[in-house]
């Protein structure tokens, strides 16, 4: 099938400057891609050297300013990294790409100490920090913070090569953790919902008050940029509470967004704020954080008419009484195994029927925490995660009291699936899954891992901490080394190399054409040409099991096949709907009998937060086929063409016309400050058409010299700070005069964190109510009354 059981080995793939895997890879290999710095909870492919990496603050080795870092970049071609500053704690945010092709990131918690404690500023009555001062994290539960990816040919240690992170200029309205991210068609990138001060699930038991959880949860939405816009309830947040941190958000072609959470579902109008139910998700398996299941829209083609269809693989099917509360679950979940099911939605059917849930094939084993990577050639592979228990992390659970019992630490999944798999949509099913071929690293990758799609279709896979704080002793320890898979395609010995892929793709109007050699293919040249697409992937923001943003989407295109073997690719622009695939950066790869190109970095829309223009698509040329003898020059390739994912040349009709229901925007004066105010320069930086990235200005995305001044500021985030609800006046200190007057330091002294009874590593209060076995309350409703928090003596940190 998909491998030959003795994978060829390629020899270097000659492609253009911006990637070179040097050494010969072998097609299903797992190989070691050096030390991340920092552990690799979030990711995010910059451009075509520079993958940026987040972690939560903790006690890394790796310095930086007189503090342990928790951000890093790492090199693609050296596979190398180096730390990089962070001024808020990012743990367990959310991300998203702007229109610019910078990229943000929203939320986390809360300043923490040694051992996820709270930090030595306090706030909030002593149930959270603003600051602390060994990790030197401040407080990141509103932060947004702004990076504008940088190549070798830039200055890293300028500030505009650094994290703008500055909550006293740029925050959100409300205070989340685990939010989710995703972008509408104008680029306004929608936050949903969140724990406010983190836990294993966002509610308490019994469950009195789903909407708020007495201060725990936020339950609203939120619009970056702002505009005017304030934070609202979304119902379905009520609705699912405890299990909707993290949800599955797809913006969907009419504008509404498809959001999943617990085991619901419903098509959302984010212009109104209204709710359309769809059907519950089959066998009630949760999808979301903690259960963690695999999500991903499968590829938008011009043969689905770029109707999204969303497939939900794993997750658990643990019960509601099994969950438990913020601070721990009821059951020991490392022996539950997680779910092998998969089911596929399509929200808005082009039929105009019924939305239905529709069984898929099962995985080839019970996952949680995988994740679905969307390759060049269509198919989605699954990597990470284990086969029993959830995501989050504790001391203990209900059926475990005792750290010291603890069978994997703090681990609450067990099992770690090391082996990828690869799902084909288009196969029959009962077929779909196969991993054949493929390697089994020996890494465990649970809580915490990431993976994204690099530049040259392999995958970056890092990360792994399940832990409060580094612990490189446990069972499965906070893990530095990435690793790279190599999927199926690596076998080949030629990869296509085109040229004239254009840096800007906008949505409608004239086709391109994007020129192959005779020496980018092997075989029958008519052959290759019926078999070659031109596919726009969006390789997302990874964290927790997720790609945020993660699309895939094939261009229409018709062929001129030359006697020489040269073949021209006519090529649609994007199908003039903007919530098909939202403005901002991606990569276009190029794939002739299943073998991709490396990927060429463009930027789809307009640049801005702005309704993006639209226009008719330009027809194109019918196929030319050459004489039946012309073949290409490249080295035989191992890939069948039944192999090969693509089909066959695309003119169909391509969905119409910008529909209805794009938020109507106001002045968008606020951010775009930070997309319009950019000189153009990569142009001249790229080393030629098929390797440049059209990310703009990567050196001066903001046009203040620097963020960190007080006069900057204004400079640069003038309009943001004015324009939104929710912006805060310019300060008129610098960042680092926050909150440094706040109430007396927590610390060990005054609450007994040395009791027997464990403790969750979130703080919360352990469940102890009617019907519940729990006979352990380490927190008498007298002591919590002297935490003294607003909400009644909840513990929530
Ligand atoms: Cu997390």
């Amino acid at each position: 099938m998909l491998l030959t059981t003795t994978p060829l080995v390629a020899a270097a793939w000659l492609a253009s400057s911006m990637v070179q895997p040097a050494q010969a890879v072998t097609a299903g290999s797992i190989v070691n891609a050096g030390n991340t710095t920092v552990s690799a909870m979030m990711m995010f492919v910059g451009n075509s050297q520079k993958v940026y990496i987040l972690d939560k603050a903790e006690g890394n080795a790796a310095q930086i300013n007189g503090h342990p870092a928790w951000g890093a970049v790492w090199d693609f071609n050296s596979h190398t990294s180096f730390a990089m500053d962070v001024k808020t704690n990012v743990f367990c945010a959310s991300g998203m790409h702007l229109p610019n092709g910078s990229y943000a990131t929203f939320g986390g918690n809360g300043a923490v100490t040694v051992g996820g404690n709270i930090g030595s500023v306090t706030t909030d009555g002593g149930s959270a920090a603003s600051f602390d001062a060994t990790y030197q994290d401040y407080d990141g539960r509103k932060s947004i913070r702004i990076l504008n990816p940088c190549t070798d040919d830039d200055d890293f240690t300028s500030e505009n090569c650094q994290w703008f992170d500055n909550p006293d200029v740029l925050s959100m309205q409300k205070e989340r953790w685990y939010s989710a991210a995703e972008p509408l068609g104008d680029g306004t990138i929608v936050l949903i919902g969140g724990f406010v001060n983190g836990g294993y699930i966002n509610r308490n038991y019994p469950n009195t008050d789903p909407t708020y959880e007495g201060g725990a949860a936020e339950p609203t939405y939120e619009f970056y940029p702002a505009n005017g816009r304030t934070a609202e309830i979304m119902q379905f947040m009520v609705k699912t509470s405890g299990l909707n941190s993290y949800a599955h958000t797809y913006l969907m072609p009419s504008g509404k967004m498809l959001v999943q959470a617990n085991y619901s579902t419903m098509l959302w109008d984010p212009s109104t704020n209204t709710e359309t139910d769809l059907p519950d998700m089959p066998g009630q398996v949760v999808r979301v954080y903690p259960a963690s299941g695999a999500v991903a829209m499968l590829p938008l083609t011009p043969a689905n008419n770029y109707t999204p269809t969303v497939i939900f693989c794993g997750g658990t099917n643990m019960t509601d009484d099994q969950w438990g509360n913020y601070s721990w679950p009821v059951i020991d979940t490392f022996y539950y195994p997680a779910s092998a099911d998969c089911q596929r939605l399509t929200p808005e059917p082009l039929d105009g029927s019924t939305p239905a849930y529709e069984q898929d094939d099962d995985m080839l084993e019970s996952r949680t925490m995988g994740q679905f990577i969307i390759l060049p050639n269509g198919k989605l592979l699954v990597v990470n995660g284990g086969e029993n228990g959830t995501a989050g992390y504790s001391e203990n659970t209900d059926t475990t009291t005792q750290y010291s019992q603890m069978p994997y630490g703090m681990s609450l999944a067990a099992a770690p699936v090391g082996k990828p798999a690869l799902y084909d949509p288009n196969a029959p099913k009962g077929s779909r899954w196969s991993n054949d071929g493929f390697s089994t690293s020996n890494i465990p990758r649970l809580y915490h891992s990431s993976a994204i799609l690099l530049p040259d279709a392999s995958v970056l896979i890092a990360g792994s901490n399940p832990n409060v704080d580094v612990n490189l002793t446990t069972v499965f320890p906070t893990t530095y080394e990435a690793e790279i898979f190599y999927p199926p395609y690596f076998s080949a010995s030629t990869r296509p190399v085109p040229s004239g892929i254009p840096n800007k793709l906008t949505y409608g109007g004239s086709y391109f054409d994007i020129t192959l050699p005779s020496s980018s293919y092997s075989g029958n040249a008519n052959d290759a040409a019926d078999n070659t697409t031109v596919v726009v992937i969006r390789p997302g923001w990874t964290t927790h099991g997720m790609n945020m943003g993660q699309r895939y989407l094939q261009l229409n295109t018709s062929y001129t096949v030359n006697d020489n073997g040269t073949i021209a690719i006519h090529t649609s622009q994007m199908p003039p709907n903007p919530n098909i695939f939202q403005p901002g950066p991606a990569m276009v790869f190029v794939v002739v009998n299943g073998i991709p190109s490396n990927g060429t970095f463009v930027i789809v829309g307009s640049g801005n937060v702005e309704t993006q223009s639209t226009s008719a698509a330009a027809t194109l040329p019918t196929n030319q086929r050459a004489s039946t003898d012309t073949s290409g020059t490249g080295s035989g390739s191992s890939s069948s063409s039944s192999d090969n994912g693509a089909s066959s040349s695309h003119t169909g009709a391509i969905v119409g016309g910008v529909v209805g229901g794009l938020v109507a925007l106001g002045i968008l004066g606020a951010l775009i400050g930070i997309c319009l105010s950019r000189r153009r320069r990569a142009a001249n930086r790229a080393p030629n058409a098929t390797a440049a990235y059209a990310m703009g200005d990567r050196k001066n995305p903001i046009s203040a010299p620097s963020p960190y001044s007080a006069g900057a500021v204004g400079a640069g985030f003038g309009a943001a700070a004015g324009g939104g609800v929710g912006s805060k006046e310019l300060p008129a200190d610098p960042y680092y005069r926050q909150d440094y007057n706040a109430s007396s330091d927590w610390n060990t002294s005054n609450v007994a964190l040395t009791a027997a009874p464990p403790m969750s590593p979130y703080h919360d209060v352990p469940r102890r109510e009617n019907g519940m076995s729990f006979d352990v309350d380490p927190y008498s409703a007298d002591s919590q009354m002297r935490t003294g928090t607003p909400d009644g003596g909840r513990r929530y940190r």
